[in-house]
């Protein structure tokens, strides 16, 4: 079963007003993440990945502690990671439902410590990478970084909300400024009822 690239939910320039900007969606969504499901569906023909799912493929081909996973890995996850990050953002400056709050409250004390802690998870991802807010197998919320492709799925965890810290999701838009990126990321552009909703 090949792969195809998932239009985004919203319009390319959707987000602009909200920091990030048509040019960035068109580098990000239809060259980058396209490359991901090209390569992914060039690698895996042939295979025992061939007839899997999504998620089997990255589960089944991850190794923890590689440095330098394989292709249809790096492939694979980067997929999972592109379509749910779209979903994750949104136009419309929605609030944080109720029991999404409440949840966040009772991991971090605070729906500010949670910012602050998945900022700096988020800056501190030393080269490219993904910051993550997920539910682990204690059902407890925590904040995660992975580096290159690597996410939740690898570790058995539920992966609420990831933002994507390689340069090309923000170097268009805030060149180096990585904090400014994730800062604006969790106060404009993240769509909190997609992240409920994953709860
Ligand atoms: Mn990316």
């Amino acid at each position: 079963m090949a792969f195809t690239l998932p239009d985004l939910p919203y319009a390319h320039d959707a987000l602009a007003a909200l920091g990030m900007s048509k040019e960035t969606l068109e580098y990000h969504h239809d060259l980058h993440h396209k490359a991901y499901v090209d390569n992914l569906n060039k690698l895996i023909a042939g295979t025992e990945w061939e007839a899997k799912s999504l998620e089997d493929i990255v589960r089944g081909t991850f190794k923890d502690g590689a440095v330098a996973q394989n292709g249809i890995f790096n492939n694979a996850s980067q997929h999972w990671n592109h379509s749910a990050f779209w979903q994750m953002m949104g136009p419309g400056g929605k609030s944080m439902p109720a029991k999404l709050e409440k949840a966040i409250t009772d991991s971090f004390g605070s729906v500010d410590k949670f910012k602050e802690e998945f900022s700096a998870a988020g800056a501190g991802q030393f080269g490219s990478g993904w910051a993550w807010l997920v539910k682990d197998k204690d059902g407890k919320l925590k904040v995660t970084k992975t580096e290159n492709g690597v996410n939740p799925l690898c570790y058995g965890q539920t992966a609420l909300l990831g933002c994507d810290v390689w340069e090309h999701s923000y170097y268009i838009d805030f060149r180096n400024k990585r904090p400014a990126y994730l800062t604006n990321f969790l106060e404009k552009l993240v769509n909190w009822d997609d992240v409920a909703a994953r709860l």
